[in-house]
């Protein structure tokens, strides 16, 4: 059974379109709208990559976005109340398991966006002509599946529609809704979403990525599950640019109650990664996670202190590091995107950790993620404390994105 039909089956589709009509008033009252165009999908600068994060928002989409985010808090707290108590139902009735629905709660933003604009389309469909393709292009862009993602579906959904003779709503949306999902399925195939250790001596973890991302607060989350599972963790404050953020990290360190080796401030991060390294294999640790800075003088800069990194790493331990994550914060949407195209073409990424997906409706930002940048995400954020950090399992999450998306029904 693939994976649409899985989905399909969970969520009982055939048979409970009445109950799920009864359940859910509420869905067509959110008009939320984030416009991504495809053609401005804008290129960070190397000035960009060095400014904090915050700065980091770019032309036309900063101010789109913007201006509708207004709309977004206002519809919000309309709709909140209801659909809270609707999923908390939902929840006891069903064997989902703990994650499952710290993810569907951690996804709520996102699935009500994905939500309403599903609910405007099929709402706005007549019939399947050039419009129609028009229309869910632009609103596939908008949910933030990629541009170029929105473009190929689009055009291979010409033909199945076609194919399928699909006239009614119900039937268009089901081999939209099923194309997408096939679509993710298949570009995850071979994904290795696996986190790799070594079979002797210390497994060294680098974690790369813009200013404020959460690599410090991924490390923080991460060391604290592995030190649970019985293993020995370090920590390396390679992050030595930025005050405070070596202190950030012992603030952690003390929380989890694991050794964390840092050096004076603005020392050179490269000698602290030797340093961790060094205590890693004296003290038998088993794992070292290396937090680095996110700016530096210079984009280039920056990219070549991460190989200096990497080589130091692997001239005390050859097959290190093991792994290479790269955060990404998931409500900076597109920009992530370029952000990890710039990683990816200067360093070896083994992956992604998609962070801050708790509150924001930019959740479908992972769906680029595979089909563009074939970068596994490994781990997702879902708030600030340490129990928030979920490993990723691609099929849990189309299941909470698409699940609902296939009871909405015409006349909802
Ligand atoms: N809501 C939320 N906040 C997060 C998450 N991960 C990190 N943060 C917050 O993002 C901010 C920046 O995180 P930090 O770890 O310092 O980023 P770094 O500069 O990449 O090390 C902090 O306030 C974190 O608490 C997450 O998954 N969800
Ligand atoms: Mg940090």
């Amino acid at each position: 059974m693939g994976l649409f039909d899985s989905i399909r089956k969970a969520f009982s589709v055939d048979d409970a379109i009445e109950t799920a009509r009864n359940q859910r008033q509420n869905h067509a009252s959110i008009t939320v709208e984030t416009l991504y165009p495809a053609q401005t999908v804008p290129t960070v600068q190397s000035e960009e990559i060095d400014k904090p994060q915050n700065d980091i928002t770019v032309g036309v989409e900063a101010e789109i976005s913007h201006t509708y985010s207004e709309t977004e808090t206002e519809t919000e707290t309309e709709t909140e109340t209801e659909t809270e108590t609707e999923t908390e139902t939902e929840t006891e009735t069903e064997t989902e398991t703990e994650s499952q629905s710290q993810l569907d709660s951690g996804l709520d933003e996102t699935k009500k966006s994905w939500a309403s604009r599903w609910q405007h389309f099929i709402a706005n469909f007549r019939s399947v002509d050039e419009d129609f393709f028009d229309d869910l292009e632009e609103t596939l862009i908008k949910a933030d599946v990629g541009a170029a993602t929105a473009l190929q579906l689009t055009d291979e959904l010409r033909d199945e529609v076609k194919l399928q003779n699909a006239k009614s709503k119900q039937a268009v949306s089901e081999v939209i809704l099923e194309k997408l999902v096939n679509h993710y399925e298949a570009q995850g195939i071979n994904e290795d979403t696996a986190m790799h250790f070594a079979q002797n001596g210390p497994t060294v973890i680098l974690f790369v990525g813009v200013n404020g991302v959460g690599k410090t607060t991924t490390i923080g989350k991460l060391a604290a599950r592995y030190k649970g599972e019985g293993k020995k963790v370090l920590l390396a404050a390679g992050d030595t640019f930025r005050a405070g953020a070596t202190q950030q990290l012992q603030v952690w360190g003390e929380r989890d109650g694991v050794e964390v080796v840092a050096g004076a401030p603005n020392s050179d991060p490269a000698s602290v990664v030797y340093d961790g390294v060094r205590a890693a294999i004296d003290q038998q640790a088993d794992i070292l996670f290396v937090d680095t800075a996110g700016r530096l003088q210079n984009n280039v800069n920056l990219m070549q202190e991460l190989e200096k990194m990497k080589r130091i790493i692997s001239r005390e331990l050859p097959e290190q590091p093991a792994e290479v994550l790269l955060v990404l914060d998931a409500t900076t949407g597109q920009n992530a995107l370029q952000q990890a195209k710039l990683f990816k073409d200067s360093t070896d990424v083994t992956g992604i950790v998609l962070t801050k997906l708790d509150g924001t409706a930019k959740g479908g930002i992972i769906l680029p993620i595979r089909n563009e940048l074939h970068l596994p995400v490994k781990w997702i954020g879902l708030g600030e404390q340490v129990n928030d950090l979920q490993p990723f399992v691609a099929n849990d999450f189309a299941k909470s994105l698409f699940g609902q998306l296939l009871e909405i029904r015409d006349g909802d």
